[in-house]
């Protein structure tokens, strides 16, 4: 009888420590591209996640009652949807608790199909194509602006500020290169101007003599093109080999520290202009220097420049935290209703509240050039 009792008091120990155990660590998966043309970017959205994850760890969270620790499940997806897709289900066979990504559009979209049916919380620092929240997922966040601001802000600027007089389009075929040079020759149109031509490349192209020689004959004095900064860096070199003075206006994607190297030299003082999806006022000092500690930190931690997106993730890690202690557990069905409650959460990217389609209200864009290699603001704009 002894024997007996004492097997079941095992037992009970046992099941306890298993919960117990489930209950400490919190696992945030993070996706995005860490191999090919565009890992300087997805590694400093990774690095952006591992550092909020060792900040909320050194702290020490409590969530419910209990002291947890938080643990990143970092995937790799190449920026292709199908190894964006075969990511995300891996998260959700490893019951991640909820998932900041993916980096691009193109491999969030399919993706959040996947978290949505398994009920887990993806916010995205960076998918910018406005259908990623059009979709009616519940489970579905992302804390930057989308498409239609970005193209739609850059055709007016082009047409009212740079007075451009031909402006062509190329976009790199991918949902978000695409989506975003449409929604620019949308906001032309609505500037009151037209475009002159449109071509496309694709995001692994390195060679972009046709379509620049096909552009050349318009003579254009503004370029947009929708796509990413590895492919806009060796086309700014092409269009200095072939004469092509015109400005390159591009999105989010193209708007990173890395441009000018990948330009190697090509870039003129003030040629490119491009529009961060998201922003801090300059006039607010407090976020000003909550953003300033934020890339000082950055720096001495892993030796880098903030690239675009790691104060982002900074921030959807963070928030995505906030909501678990909220609603005093890391389930996900009892801590969504509270991150979809956010408002007015301070980031260092600033005030973050969500619509209800997951979209930043009020999303900032920051408008930047390059002056002697260096990304310059050329102001905030809502
Ligand atoms: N937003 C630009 C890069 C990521 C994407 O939307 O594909």
């Amino acid at each position: 009888m002894q024997f007996k009792l004492n097997l079941v008091a095992a037992a009970a120990l046992v099941a306890f420590a298993g919960s117990t155990h489930a209950q400490e660590i919190v696992k945030i998966g993070h996706v995005a591209p860490t191999s090919g043309g565009t890992a300087h970017l997805g590694k400093d959205n990774e690095n952006g996640a591992r550092m909020a994850i060792d900040e909320l760890n050194a702290k020490g969270v409590v969530i419910g009652g209990k002291k947890v620790k938080f643990e990143l499940l970092a995937e790799d997806d190449g920026a292709d949807p199908k190894q964006g897709t075969a990511a995300a289900q891996k998260l959700v066979d490893s019951k991640v608790n909820g998932v900041v990504g993916h980096l691009n559009s193109g491999t969030s979209i399919p993706a959040s199909k996947i978290y949505s049916d398994a009920g887990i919380p993806q916010i995205s620092p960076s998918a910018t194509n406005t259908r990623y929240t059009l979709q009616g997922f519940k489970t579905t966040f992302r804390v930057v602006a989308n498409d239609g601001q970005i193209g739609n802000t850059l055709g007016k600027y082009a047409v009212q500020q740079l007075k451009g007089q031909s402006i062509a389009i190329i976009d790199d075929r991918t949902a978000y290169g695409q989506g975003v040079a449409d929604e620019f020759g949308k906001g032309v149109v609505a500037a009151g101007s037209k475009t002159v031509g449109r071509e496309f490349t694709n995001d692994k192209a390195t060679d972009f003599t046709a379509i620049l020689t096909n552009l050349k004959a318009k003579k254009p004095d503004i370029i947009f093109f929708g796509g990413m900064d590895a492919v806009a860096g060796p086309m700014l070199r092409q269009m200095k080999q072939l004469g092509i003075t015109a400005k390159l206006m591009g999105g989010d994607g193209i708007c990173s520290t890395e441009l000018p190297k990948l330009a190697a030299g090509s870039m003129a003082d003030g040629q490119v202009v491009c529009a961060e999806a998201g922003g801090i006022d300059d006039k607010d000092v407090v976020a000003t220097k909550a953003m300033a500690d934020f890339k000082a930190r950055y720096k001495a931690k892993f030796n880098a420049d903030v690239q675009i997106y790691s104060p982002y993730v900074y921030d959807a890690v963070n928030l995505m935290a906030a909501a678990m202690q909220k609603a005093g557990s890391a389930d996900p069905v009892k801590y969504l209703p509270e991150l979809a409650k956010t408002s007015t959460y301070k980031g260092v990217t600033g005030l973050i509240s969500f619509d209800e389609k997951g979209d930043i209200k009020n999303g900032a864009l920051t408008l930047h050039t390059y002056m002697a290699g260096k990304q310059t603001n050329i102001g905030v704009v809502r």
